[in-house]
């Protein structure tokens, strides 16, 4: 039976990604950070408490004591790091905290592997805030294209991004990151942009609210389904060997595009009347239009967007729509 750790398995990829292994027959070692108001809370993967091929540990990965002795124990077959301060734009306030976890711990954990359990195969969660989304190629960006992040959450991506390549190169691993694009959910959090929208929908649909506030609402994103993107991640440690893969629709929508398209889901055709600027919702340095091009994805791994936008929206706001009864 093969084993995998999963950090950030309480977060929206780790619990698609934890249900899709456990439906591969894996053993899941789960990890999140202790909440100190509700210990025995499982989140998003409540319905897992009774699986015995699941385990959850509590721990903090930026502690190198504690992943150094989950890996020298468990030595799995693969790790999946999906741990992060995950949030762009708190990034800017918090730019040290989230270089500790989405860079330092990353060098961490290489390290702790490199030492205890050389064979696991790695994979990182990097990002398309790689790329920067200034100067965006008309196909989309792709596994040459250069990097240039625009946040303190860009930048600690970027270094965690070379690490994994360096110990690769270094140290023979099999470690290699995933240049994911945007992704959503009805598991995704609230003050992310799509989960926002529809959740603010909902909320005026059920009379509980009458305006969402909004940042930049020009931006474009190249949106998929999570579900669909985790598939890829496992995908990365089953192939014969470790390469980057851009994985993104080669679709872009702006903003307004999704206000638009949620808010005619329900019934309501001038969107604009429901939406108000504020700018505390904007960034110091915005990511302007990023699109991928996941060609290498589908051509070497069979790999697949299977969700489209107008799919993901529904799915989104109907579940946001049920949670308040509608
Ligand atoms: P998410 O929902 O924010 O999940 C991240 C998880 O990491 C959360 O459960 C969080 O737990 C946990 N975490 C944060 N700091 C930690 C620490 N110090 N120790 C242990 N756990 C910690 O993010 P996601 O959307 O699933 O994304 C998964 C990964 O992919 C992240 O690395 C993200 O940066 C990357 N990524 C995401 C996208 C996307 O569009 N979703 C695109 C590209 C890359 P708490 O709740 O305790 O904070
Ligand atoms: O939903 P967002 O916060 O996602 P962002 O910044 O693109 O980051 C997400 O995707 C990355 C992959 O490209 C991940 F690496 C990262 O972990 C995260 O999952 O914002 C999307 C866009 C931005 O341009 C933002 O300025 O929406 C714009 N926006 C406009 N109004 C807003 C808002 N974003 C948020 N969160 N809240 C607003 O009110």
């Amino acid at each position: 039976m093969k084993t995998a750790i999963i950090t950030g398995a309480l977060g929206q990829d780790g619990s698609f990604l934890a249900e899709h292994l456990l439906g591969l027959n894996h053993k899941v070692y789960g990890i999140a950070r202790r909440k100190s108001t509700d210990a025995d809370s499982w989140g998003l993967l409540e319905h897992l408490k009774e699986n015995k091929n699941f385990k959850l540990v509590h721990g903090d990965i930026t502690d190198p004591i504690f992943m150094s002795n989950l890996i020298s124990d468990i030595k799995p077959t693969k790790l999946f790091n999906l741990g992060a301060q995950s949030h762009v734009a708190y990034s800017f306030q918090n730019p040290y905290t989230t270089f500790e976890t989405d860079a330092c711990a990353v060098v961490h954990m290489l390290s702790a592997l490199q030492k205890h359990s050389p064979a696991t195969r790695f994979y990182q969660a990097s990002t398309s805030e790689l790329f920067g989304g200034i100067n965006c190629p008309i196909t989309g960006y792709s596994e040459t294209s250069p990097f240039h992040p625009r946040s303190p959450y860009g930048v600690a991506k970027l270094a965690a991004h070379w690490a994994t390549i360096n110990f690769r190169e270094a140290y023979g691993m099999f470690s290699c990151a995933g240049i994911l694009f945007n992704h959503e959910s009805e598991r995704r959090g609230l003050d992310f942009v799509t989960r926002k929208v529809t959740n603010g929908v909902a909320r005026i649909k059920a009379g509980l609210e009458t305006k969402i506030i909004m940042g930049n609402v020009d931006a474009y994103r190249d949106w998929g389904y999570a579900k669909d993107y985790v598939k890829m991640m496992n995908l990365m440690l089953e192939a014969d060997e470790p390469q980057e893969y851009v994985i993104a629709t080669g679709k872009a929508y702006s903003i307004k595009d999704l206000l638009e398209l949620s808010f005619s889901l329900v019934g309501i055709n001038n969107w604009e009347d429901y939406v108000e600027f504020d700018e505390r919702f904007m960034r110091p340095s915005e990511v302007p239009y990023l699109l991928g091009d996941p060609t290498k994805a589908g051509a070497e791994l069979g790999w697949v967007p299977e969700t489209s936008f107008e799919e993901l929206i529904k799915i989104m706001l109907s579940s946001d729509l049920k949670r308040y009864g509608i």
